[in-house]
């Protein structure tokens, strides 16, 4: 698929909010991967088909994740849902066949340990695209300029520490990407 086909489809598949919020993920996806040697046209197609689950219903999108052996996720945040649900979606209803895109998507809200640098370009970026505004996000802007290691670590702190400050029960993925992504110490 062309990215001006997928924006298209995005464009009228996504409120305007989320919209916007996309276009910054690809911009950003973009920048990032000429920066740390990944092909600029499977960042910015995953970028742009990142989101693309995410208003489905949670029923729906409970199905699917059971279709996919993923049971293990309606017993966590319905949040989790979209990633994995959305790159199944992307290839079930817009035939987008590509392997690295499948699983950029599946895996832009928790990460995985062992993610390929794509993977970790789209995580990094949808935590730091333009349009993102939490205490820390310039520092983790920065980072990201610097070290994509460093940037997916320090995406990972943010996310777990605003859910631990929320008392949100951690999915398990989230942990053990942080756990293979931090050095460990001898
Ligand atoms: O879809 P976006 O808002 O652009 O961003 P996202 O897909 O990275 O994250 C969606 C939400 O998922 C966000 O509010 C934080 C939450 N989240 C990420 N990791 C975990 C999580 N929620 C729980 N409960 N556990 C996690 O490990
Ligand atoms: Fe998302
Ligand atoms: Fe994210
Ligand atoms: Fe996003």
């Amino acid at each position: 698929m062309r990215l001006e086909e997928a924006k298209r489809i995005i464009k009228e598949t996504l409120p305007e909010k989320r919209y916007i919020h996309t276009l910054g993920v690809v911009e950003t996806a973009i920048q990032m991967a000429r920066q740390y040697g990944v092909q600029e046209d499977k960042a910015a197609l995953a970028a742009m088909l990142h989101d693309y689950a995410k208003y489905r219903n949670v029923s729906e999108m409970q199905r699917v994740a059971v279709e996919l052996g993923l049971d293990e996720l309606l017993n966590y945040d319905e949040e989790l849902l979209h990633a994995p649900v959305g790159a199944e979606l992307v290839k079930r209803e817009l035939g987008v066949e590509d392997a690295d895109i499948y699983q950029a998507i599946a895996n832009h809200t928790t990460g995985a340990p062992n993610m390929p640098l794509l993977d970790q370009v789209i995580f990094v970026a949808d935590a730091i695209e333009p349009n993102r505004h939490y205490p820390g996000v310039e520092q983790l802007r920065q980072i990201a300029q610097e070290d994509l290691t460093q940037a997916v670590i320090a995406t990972l702190v943010q996310t777990i520490s605003f859910l631990c400050k929320k008392q949100t029960v951690i999915f398990p993925l989230t942990i053990k990407t942080y756990n293979a992504f931090v050095p460990e110490k001898r």
